[in-house]
């Protein structure tokens, strides 16, 4: 089970204060449709989340532009992340729905350098 659930409602959800500047956070790069920001868990060194501004839960919600902008995005940090941390791998993880494994309920995407020696493997840390 995860530790932590957000369950606030549209608008106030962690996220929306996050790309409102409400609520601090290590953001390294943004543009109109999405932002990306240090994970507050880092689950590997350089975990960075890319997210949409707009409050949207799941992928199924997204636009064809957000769509591409997030995957955009996700390059770039991946981009940045070869630079900064040399990784042998790059993991991207994005969860849908409680089921799916999401805990914040505002989409969003996880882009993970990864080790050969992380100890992480292929599988997801969580579980
Ligand atoms: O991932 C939700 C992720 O959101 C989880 O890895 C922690 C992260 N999180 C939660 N609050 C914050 C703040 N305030 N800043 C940065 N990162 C945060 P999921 O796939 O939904 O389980």
């Amino acid at each position: 089970m995860p530790m932590f659930v957000d369950t606030s409602p549209p608008g106030q959800c962690i996220f929306c204060k996050l790309v409102a500047g409400e609520i601090p956070a290590a953001t390294i790069y943004e543009d109109a449709l999405t932002i990306a920001f240090m994970d507050i868990g880092q689950v590997n060194p350089g975990h960075v989340l890319v997210a949409t501004k707009r409050h949207a839960v799941t992928l199924l919600e997204l636009t064809p532009a957000e769509c591409a902008a997030v995957m955009q995005t996700a390059q770039r940090v991946a981009q940045a992340a070869e630079q900064a941390f040399g990784p042998d791998g790059i993991t991207l993880f994005q969860a849908n729905g409680a089921a799916g494994g999401q805990t914040v309920f505002h989409f969003h995407l996880h882009m993970l350098p990864r080790h050969v020696d992380d100890g992480m493997h292929l599988t997801w840390p969580r579980k």
